[in-house]
């Protein structure tokens, strides 16, 4: 792995960025991020990263010039550039069709034509959703059900990783994570955007009734299990990250709370999200049984208390992007 150049796709995005501070620290790789810096991408994410090391450019995974330069003087390529919210995929499924399908496309192209190494972020969202009374977790052989657009173009991308594996020795892996959070994540995900309506004196909204599980993990988890699985898994594989921490929204959203200091219950439920997926579920035991992984973040209620510091202490990194995701969601939230 000595002195390997990285390509990282959508790497001024939530956890993309994570993990190029994360290379830059462990490893003695240099990066190149690519990333069209869509509402998603802050450049302020790469703020403090070595300029000998990590150098970004601005540009589309579509752009298959650009892609096919930028992969011929990598060594390794770890995409996670992705149209990446739900209800943003309910609103306009075009950009997700675009950017995670032809995306995909563009960059299993450039990696044949080159013979690179490729590494595939997805998300637990391919296998569906489980019912909340159901002791089963997702495993590696669970079969595809996305519900949403944004998760179908999540499998459909992941499926041509498969079909390049097979049909043309393209040298690839593939990781299905559940749900990350921690400092940098955009406003508009269920975590910050609870947070950062308690900092403006706005109150949080739950969907439905908020018995909806989420399996959370630490971004730099997620991190650390992609740089393992890029050193030691095995080409043509899929590995599922998670940390163990299935919980309902109701009870993070009352944990914000409660340590913002906030009575538990001064939230608003809105309208339900269109399909809403009941519960994600991990299970992770491949990558620990073949990798050695294990997560370094488990204790959520300490994670979630660094992850509410950060977003007090950076409100310059995300107040800017606040007004406009709220008033998105105003919409919605009048939508019949
Ligand atoms: P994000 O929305 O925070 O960041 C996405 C980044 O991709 C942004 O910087 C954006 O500018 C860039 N981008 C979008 N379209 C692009 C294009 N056409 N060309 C180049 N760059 C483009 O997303 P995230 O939450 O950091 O997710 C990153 C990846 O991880 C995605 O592939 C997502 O599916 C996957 N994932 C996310 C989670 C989660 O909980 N957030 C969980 C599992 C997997
Ligand atoms: O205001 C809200 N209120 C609410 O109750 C928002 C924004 C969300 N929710 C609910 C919906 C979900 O059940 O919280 C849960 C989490 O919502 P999101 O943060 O939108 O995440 P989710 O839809 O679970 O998808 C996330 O995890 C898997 C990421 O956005 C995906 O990119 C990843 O693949």
């Amino acid at each position: 792995m000595s002195g390997q150049r990285f390509l990282v796709t959508g790497g001024a995005g939530f956890i993309g960025s994570n993990f190029v501070h994360h290379l830059v620290a462990r490893t003695d790789a240099t990066v190149t991020v690519l990333d069209k810096f869509t509402y998603a991408g802050n450049a302020a994410s790469l703020d403090g990263l070595p300029a000998d090391r990590v150098t970004t450019v601005r540009g589309d995974i579509c752009d298959t010039a650009l892609v096919d330069a930028l992969v011929r003087d990598a060594d390794v390529v770890v995409h996670y550039a992705a149209e990446s919210h739900n209800d943003n995929s309910l609103r306009d499924p075009a950009p997700f069709v675009a950017t995670n399908l032809g995306g995909t496309f563009a960059l299993l192209e450039a990696v044949r034509r080159h013979d690179r190494r490729y590494h595939h972020i997805s998300t637990d969202e391919v296998y569906g959703d489980l019912a909340l009374d159901d002791p089963a977790r997702f495993t590696e052989r669970t079969p595809y059900r996305p519900s949403s657009p944004y998760s179908s173009t999540k499998a459909g991308s992941d499926l041509l990783v498969r079909a390049w594996v097979r049909s043309f020795g393209v040298r690839a892996t593939i990781s299905n994570c559940s749900n990350n959070y921690g400092p940098r994540q955009h406003v508009e995900k269920f975590i910050p955007r609870q947070i950062t309506n308690v900092l403006c004196g706005e109150r949080p909204r739950l969907y439905g009734d908020g018995r909806n599980v989420r399996d959370w993990i630490h971004a730099d988890d997620h991190s650390s299990a992609v740089l393992r699985i890029i050193e030691a898994g095995r080409i043509g594989e899929t590995y599922l990250i998670g940390a163990d921490g299935e919980r309902d929204n109701r009870s993070v959203l009352e944990m914000i709370l409660t340590t913002m200091g906030e009575s538990v219950d001064a939230y608003d439920r809105v309208p339900d999200r269109a399909g809403h997926d009941l519960r994600y579920a991990i299970d992770g035991s491949k990558l620990t049984r073949e990798l050695g992984w294990r997560p370094e973040h488990g204790d959520f209620a300490r994670g979630l208390r660094a992850t509410i510091d950060w977003y007090r202490e950076n409100e310059r990194w995300w107040r800017p992007q606040k007004a406009a995701t709220e008033a998105q969601y105003r919409e919605r939230e009048l939508q019949p």
